[in-house]
């Protein structure tokens, strides 16, 4: 029985969710006519994936997502973010659509609704069609075209039921992680000749956002990743690279999406891809700022003959995820705080898209995954979020990365972010004691209902 004083409060209304996304969980590649993505041909190159795995299989939500949504309810949420494969809807990316896909994204929908669960869909994340991929992928600017095309396709089939839409899942991982240093899909090491992907992925974004709304959709947003940056020292060298290293994993997304231009160290580097118009586009009024938050990162000086102008550094005195990432929800907390303060009316109310952490156990003799520190985890950050509404930060939700363990991109099956444990052997789903813990939280709101 749940105590609620034991329990972070939010105010009424405050949608506790789960995510998840096509690639990490669906499987069924092969499926109902789904094309490929860039993520299978990634997956199938010796050496990307730690574990030499894919996604082809995965949770195989494909086929299990009724017991998924069972457990959903079980979890009592009533929010749950999801990806749409763009390859299921379009298999090359244009032209005609592949009704068995849209049909599958039709079903999983309904059954949500059924169960009592707002559906919050993302549109890319990060599945590329690999017929688009073939043709420069986000580094070639018809793509955006494509995007818009697809999102119109989705809108029209989904817009009067899903609750809240995200066009884009963290522009600013798919440039620098997959055209910058290449250790996701599709592996380019273009370094700063990346810039491109991240001035196509916002138009993307801004495409989407009108072409969503034209089709019917009545709350539009975001989820764009962001991680507070810390200098290693006072040195001027060390805040110097911090400043610029925040400049492109946090600004380059946030201030043409808020504000309608670049971050001036930036425009420069990126003042021959925009044209007239281009940052009216992507800078469209969003319902929410989603936010998909892990951790704080140090940052340092690189050394002269460096191929990039900053250094990470390990951030010490944290507890750490079995990822090695540090865990500290005073960061989230203070960065909301910062968010608030700086964007003031600029900023639409902001729902945490993401927040969670990798830890490995799987079940005991007794079949029990104690998960002690991703209680620990959920219960800080929640408890930062709180702090920051009472502090005036207009927050709506928090969104647990993720429901099920699943597919951790180059780290393959290796990192487990589940409330509910996979057995990839046979598929069986296992709630973890955090699942019961965020159950706890969720009646622990509404005294009285539990
Ligand atoms: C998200 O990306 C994705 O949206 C999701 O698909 C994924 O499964 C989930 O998070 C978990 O990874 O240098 O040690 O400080 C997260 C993007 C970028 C977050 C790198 C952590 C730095 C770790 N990540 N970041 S560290």
């Amino acid at each position: 029985m749940a105590h609620p004083e034991e329990y972070p409060q939010l105010p009424p209304g405050f949608r506790f969710g789960t995510s998840t996304a096509a690639y990490q969980v669906e499987g069924a590649a092969q499926e109902d006519g789904r094309g490929t993505s860039v993520w299978d041909t990634f997956t199938a190159e010796p050496g990307r994936v730690v574990d030499g795995s894919s996604g082809a299989v995965a949770c195989d939500h494909y086929h299990r997502f009724a017991e998924d949504v069972a457990l959903m309810k079980r979890l009592g949420t009533t929010g749950y973010r999801f990806s749409v494969a763009w390859p299921r809807i379009q298999p090359t990316g244009r032209g005609a659509v592949e009704q068995r896909g849209l049909d599958f994204y039709d079903r999983l929908v309904d059954e949500l609704l059924a169960a009592g669960v707002q559906p919050m869909a993302t549109l890319f994340h990060w599945d590329l069609p690999q017929a688009l991929e073939d043709d420069g992928g986000w580094l070639n600017r018809d793509t955006v075209e494509r995007f818009a095309d697809y999102a119109t396709i989705v809108g029209q089939c989904l817009g009067d039921r899903v609750e809240h839409w995200v066009p884009v899942n963290e522009p600013n991982v798919v440039t620098l992680m997959g055209y910058g240093i290449g250790m996701h899909a599709p592996g380019k090491t273009m370094m700063f000749e990346a810039l491109p992907v991240a001035h196509h992925l916002l138009l993307a974004h801004g495409r989407a956002v009108v072409a969503l709304r034209e089709a019917g959709a009545s709350s539009v947003g975001c989820a764009n990743n962001h991680a507070p940056m810390w200098p290693a020292s006072d040195d001027p060298a060390d805040v110097g690279a911090t400043k610029l290293f925040d400049a492109v994993w946090n600004a380059l997304f946030l201030e043409p999406m808020l504000l309608g231009r670049y971050p001036v160290d930036l425009q420069p580097l990126l003042e021959a891809h925009v044209r007239e118009g281009d940052l009216a586009t992507i800078r469209q009024p969003l319902d929410f700022y989603g936010v998909n938050y892990y951790n704080p990162m140090k940052i340092g000086a690189a050394a002269e003959d460096a191929e990039l102008p900053f250094e990470f550094r390990e951030l010490v005195g944290y507890p750490v995820t079995d990822f090695g990432w540090p865990v500290v929800p005073d960061a989230l907390r203070e960065w909301l705080i910062m968010f608030r303060a700086r964007f003031r009316a600029a900023l639409p109310p902001i729902i945490i898209t993401e927040s969670g952490c990798s830890y490995g156990m799987g079940p005991d003799a007794d079949g029990v995954v104690d998960d002690q520190p991703r209680i620990d985890y959920l219960r800080s950050h929640v408890q930062a979020v709180a702090e920051a509404v009472q502090r005036g930060v207009d927050v709506r939700g928090y969104y647990a990365w993720s429901l099920i363990d699943n597919f951790e991109w180059s780290e393959g099956y290796t990192q487990r972010f589940g409330l509910v444990h996979v057995d990839y052997e046979t598929q069986a789903r296992t709630p973890k004691r955090s699942f019961e813990w965020y159950a706890d939280l969720i009646r622990a709101q509404t005294p009285g209902r539990g």
